[in-house]
């Protein structure tokens, strides 16, 4: 490899390392929906830019890293670790596939070059990466989650209700400032040289 390949790489990953450093300090901050258990994750917007603007290899281990930091730091205080199997699919894979939005980022790169909003495309890719994160959720909410859905009702609903709400608060979230925000979106998302 040469030395601009390096050196290029060392700047791609400490960009990731504060990405995800900023993801994690934004889930102390206060995001209830007013709905239990349905949470705005505001780290999904940083790491959403983060994907885009760097492919999907540096966006999967960012976001590995962030569910690795987030069970540790929140996870196991906050009664969101269940059990091992549990743990590693809600945390270091849910987390993880948030990664997935780098699929689109030579697409969505392209696309603002041409002079584009590249909003279909933005808000297109996240939901990708969003929605996988929430399936796994959602797989995972039948499974063990079931003892805290209401009496009567089934398991698998209520995961349904909780992880199909936080997947679609997330999306109007993301929504709402690509198209407000959309000017700074693509500033981050195009790599200047
Ligand atoms: C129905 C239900 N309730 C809770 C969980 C657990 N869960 C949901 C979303 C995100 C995370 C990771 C920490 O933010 C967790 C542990 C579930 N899957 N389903």
């Amino acid at each position: 490899m040469t030395e601009v390949g390096k050196k290029n790489d060392l700047i791609v990953l400490t960009e990731g390392a504060l990405i995800t450093a900023l993801a994690m300090v934004l889930s102390f901050v206060p995001h209830s929906t007013g709905v239990s258990s349905v949470e705005f994750v505001y780290g999904l917007i940083p790491m959403s830019i983060y994907a885009l603007r760097r492919g999907l290899k540096p966006g999967l281990m960012a976001g590995l890293a962030w569910g690795i930091l987030d069970l540790v730091l929140r996870g196991f205080s906050s009664g969101g670790f269940l059990n091992p199997l549990q743990g590693f699919v809600e945390y270091p894979l849910a987390f993880g596939v948030v990664g997935l939005i780098g699929l689109g980022s030579v697409q969505v790169k392209r696309s603002i070059k041409d002079g584009k909003s590249a909003l279909g495309l933005i808000i297109f890719y996240s939901a990708l990466g969003f929605f996988a994160k929430y399936f796994l959720h959602f797989i995972a909410g039948g499974i063990y989650w079931g003892t805290y859905a209401p009496k009567g009702m089934n398991p698998w609903i209520y995961s349904l209700v909780i992880n199909g709400g936080s997947f679609i608060a997330n999306m109007i979230m993301l929504v709402v400032l690509a198209v407000v925000l959309n000017r700074v979106f693509k500033q981050l998302i195009i790599v200047k040289s």
